[in-house]
């Protein structure tokens, strides 16, 4: 490395010295912390971001700030790698050395290492470009400037800044321009609104739908998704959209509002009320990359009737399956009809069992990973077709592009042949939902869009939605212990193997609940162990939940210590 480079890096890291007493992780979906102990973290990641295009031959790389569904003094830091996915995993202890390096000198011996190691050329031989977006949150702006100061410390590194955009449009961006095609906040908005509109074009003729169920009210967190709804639904026909907690109206950002409440509490969020009993909601978190539904089902308390990601996938994966065998239907005299999609369908450990047994009745292949969409994401894009959810409300579905291509010629062949055709209309719906669902991450606003055409397509109401499957009550929980890190998991996180015993203990309180399930890892956003069950009742899911936490105390809680 030049002389020039060094001395760059070394004057700029000096003014971003690392909070003191703090070890940072990236964690399941980047680094996130109280947003006065990130500036030094955002302006290393900056760095990060730099060396990531030049070692990709100056693909675009994103870097977001956001904390996604947590409080508003938090903030984060993401970086998208050139497909618009997560960043990958072999850069991962890279991203949390850097972070963690204690002096300038010692951030500049560890890049000069990674550098040599990976083969980086540096010194301005090719510019790396990075695109920038920082969610709603007031901190967002200093620590993106934090970004900036450590992209231009890389020599020949151009920052783009994209303002203020959800998680998933900076993805998305990313993605475009990789791909060399349109890219900015208009063209997401363009492709959204008219993929939406084709596949409303293709509603069958005797689709029916009751006046109430025209309109959908959908909560904004008070964040970034509120305010992209806003412009996006001015572009959709067909659709009443009432966004409420947009933050324009004084609330605090994911405060008793948003789809990571909804879907724990099960109660309905600030702004709601009994008025909006029997319609249909929405709710979307702090940097709209997940999405939940639910409807006010008595006026006399504010539960919920929570649609989740599991719903959400199982709607989807019902639309697809649907199409798929329209369009695989003999009969026409076809060339290149034999191709057979591969459909999966990928979920965590916290999906909710019915849905589990729901997808498997109708016969797809259903599969576990860890929690934390990187891990989803990849499995799914081992299908032609992959549709992957958290419970949580995050996910999409990805289409290969070999599928893709295949898709594009039958759709051709059958115009030609049978234009029109019921087949024929399958293929152009398949078409429209790749394009309307974002491929590169979930997306709330994309996401939300293809359940309104998908439900207006089966003429379903809500409620016929949330009666596909039964949920199995279920808690979560969080336990404070002195070191998450004793925690360690298998087989998609469902078996405990450390700490010994707390696995067999586990399963001797689980045995106790008909139809209970049970298990614990560490969060990787937060300094927790989470704890998970379900059972045939509520009391049940919630007394097991209980026991559970109080074997992690046991095992590992400040008790024990
Ligand atoms: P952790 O804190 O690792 O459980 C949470 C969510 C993930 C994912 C990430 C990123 C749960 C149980 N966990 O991760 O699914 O969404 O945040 O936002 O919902
Ligand atoms: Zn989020």
């Amino acid at each position: 490395m030049k002389e020039q480079q060094q001395s760059l890096l070394l004057s700029s890291s000096a003014r971003f010295p690392p909070p003191q007493g703090v070890r940072l992780s990236y964690g399941t979906a980047g680094f996130r912390a109280d947003a006065g102990l990130l500036q030094s973290t955002v302006y290393r990641v900056g760095i990060l971001a730099a060396l990531r295009s030049l070692k990709l031959d100056s693909s675009v790389i994103g870097l977001m700030i956001t904390a996604s569904h947590n409080k508003e003094s938090d903030n984060g830091v993401k970086i998208a790698d050139p497909s618009g996915g997560m960043l990958s995993q072999h850069w991962e202890p890279f991203a949390d050395a850097l972070a963690n390096a204690p002096s300038p000198q010692h951030l500049l011996h560890l890049i000069i290492e990674f550098v040599e190691k990976e083969n980086i050329p540096l010194e301005g031989a090719r510019p790396a470009q990075i695109l920038l977006g920082r969610d709603t949150r007031p901190s967002g702006e200093s620590l993106l400037e934090a970004a900036k100061q450590g992209i231009s410390s890389i020599l020949g590194a151009v920052a783009i800044d994209m303002g203020i955009v959800t998680t998933p449009q900076l993805h998305w961006m990313v993605r475009a321009r990789n791909k060399g095609v349109k890219a900015s906040e208009l063209d997401y908005f363009e492709q959204l609104s008219s993929s939406f509109r084709c596949l409303m074009d293709l509603i069958p003729s005797g689709s029916t739908f009751n006046e109430v169920d025209y309109k959908l009210v959908v909560d904004g967190a008070n964040g970034v998704g509120g305010e992209k709804l806003e412009v996006l639904k001015k572009r959709l026909d067909g659709l009443a959209i009432e966004v409420r907690n947009s933050g324009k109206d004084g609330g605090v950002l994911n405060e008793g509002v948003g789809a990571d409440y909804v879907q724990k509490e099960k109660v309905v969020p600030r702004g709601f009320s009994s008025q909006d009993v029997g319609i249909r909601c929405a709710s979307l978190d702090g940097d709209a990359d997940r999405l939940v539904y639910f409807s006010v089902p008595s006026e006399s308390s504010s539960k919920i009737d929570l649609v989740d990601g599991d719903k959400m996938l199982s709607l989807f994966a019902v639309f697809i399956k649907e199409q798929l065998s329209i369009l695989n239907k003999e009969g026409h005299t076809d060339v290149n009809s034999d191709y057979q999609p591969r459909l999966g369908v990928i979920q965590t450990a916290y999906a909710n069992g019915a849905s589990t047994d729901y997808l498997r009745r109708l016969g797809l292949e259903v599969l576990f990973t860890p929690t934390g969409v990187k891990y989803l994401h990849e499995k799914a894009a081992e299908y032609d077709i992959g549709i992957y959810f958290e419970a949580n409300g995050h996910g999409t579905i990805v289409f290969s592009e070999s599928f893709l291509c295949w898709l594009e010629s039958r759709n051709y062949e059958l115009s030609s042949v049978v234009k029109g055709s019921e087949q024929q209309k399958a293929a152009l719906r398949l078409l429209a939902v790749s394009k309307l669902i974002n491929q590169a991450v979930g997306d709330a606003l994309s996401g939300l869009l293809l359940v309104e055409a998908i439900l207006r397509h089966m003429g379903w109401s809500i409620h016929r939605w949330t009666e596909l499957y039964q949920d199995l009550p279920s808690r979560q929980l969080k336990v404070k212990v002195v070191d998450r890190t004793a925690v360690v998991t298998a087989n998609a996180e469902t078996v405990a193997v450390r700490p010994p015993g707390i696995q067999e203990a586990i399963n001797a309180e689980t045995a106790k609940y008909p139809q209970g399930r049970s298990f614990i890892r560490p969060s990787g956003t937060e300094d927790v162990i989470r704890v998970y069950a379900e059972a045939s009742t509520q009391e049940a899911a919630d007394s097991l939940a209980n026991s559970v936490a109080k074997l992690v105390d046991q095992f590992l809680g400040f008790s024990s210590s």
